[in-house]
């Protein structure tokens, strides 16, 4: 198998906006996935509803688009009924975060053993750029016009608190090391959270001065900070600034994880 086969030729073309993020972290995602040979009957894709949750219907293997905000319930049954299986979500901001936002903190709680990869694009992109629990605090949505008044979630911190055994934090700009990421979220036994920071220029962008795709790439590329470099910085008492995020992984444990198959 190569990359090319791991994608649903049927398909396509895809419904993304020109310039959108999510193409780029499906891409990342199928060539984990192949990276590792893993097998199409051994492989199911999960999402819930959004235009990020589209991105399993892309793809050759057994996948469930199912309902928006549940996609971690449908993966949880099916990991513990075929523990064999490598059950991978995407899901959205606003799928994971809101409607969605129990199952993340209890499928988390739980560590059972599949790989979310939550595509943030601070908004609700399918239906027009409503403000999410993601959206960045003053950032314009249709639904915040003078600018968001609550502050977001940090999606990792609360992963890790819940319970997961890695997390880690990317960009669509990062490819090679989102890459590497979702490849050890594959590879590690218990929930594996992969968020990945994704340009949304139709929704997100056009209402924030990033009109351009290029414009919400440089500002990736400008803000996000390695991890490493940000321990350094709160070590000296440096405080990062408000525009500025962490990437880089946050954490890579060995809890005891569920829907892993017992050792005969
Ligand atoms: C139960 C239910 N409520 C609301 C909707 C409408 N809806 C569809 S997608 C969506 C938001 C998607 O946002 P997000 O998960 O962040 O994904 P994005 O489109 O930004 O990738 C909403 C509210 C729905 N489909 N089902
Ligand atoms: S609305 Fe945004 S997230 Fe949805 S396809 Fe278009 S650019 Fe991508």
């Amino acid at each position: 198998m190569n990359l090319e086969d791991w994608y649903r030729q049927d398909r396509l073309p895809h419904i993304y906006c020109a310039g959108c993020g999510n193409g780029t972290i499906l891409n990342c995602t199928l060539r984990a996935v192949e990276e590792l040979d893993f097998k199409k009957e051994e492989t199911t894709f999960v999402s819930g509803i959004g235009c990020s949750s589209r991105a399993s219907g892309y793809t050759s293997s057994d996948s469930l688009h199912t309902t928006h905000g549940r996609a971690l319930a449908f993966a949880t049954g099916l990991k513990l009924v075929k523990p064999r299986q490598h059950v991978i979500v995407f899901t959205g901001d606003g799928d994971c975060s809101a409607i969605g936002g129990n199952h993340f903190i209890h499928a988390c709680r739980r560590n059972i053993d599949i790989t979310v990869i939550c595509m943030n694009n601070n908004i609700y992109g399918m239906t027009g750029g409503q403000g999410s629990p993601c959206t960045p605090y003053g950032a314009i949505s249709t639904t915040t016009p003078y600018g968001m008044q609550e502050q977001p979630f940090d999606l990792c911190k609360l992963a890790e608190a819940a319970g997961a055994n890695y997390v880690a934090r990317w960009t669509s700009f990062h490819v090679k090391e989102l890459t590497e990421a979702i490849r050890i979220g594959l590879e590690t036994p218990g929930l594996s959270f992969i968020e990945v920071m994704a340009q949304c220029p139709t929704s997100f962008g056009s209402k924030n001065k990033m009109r351009q795709v290029t414009q919400m790439i440089d500002m990736f590329r400008e803000n996000a900070v390695l991890k490493v470099k940000a321990d350094r910085d709160a070590a000296k008492g440096i405080q990062l600034s408000p525009e500025k995020f962490v990437v880089g992984q946050f954490v890579r444990r060995k809890n005891p994880p569920l829907g892993v198959e017992a050792a005969k």
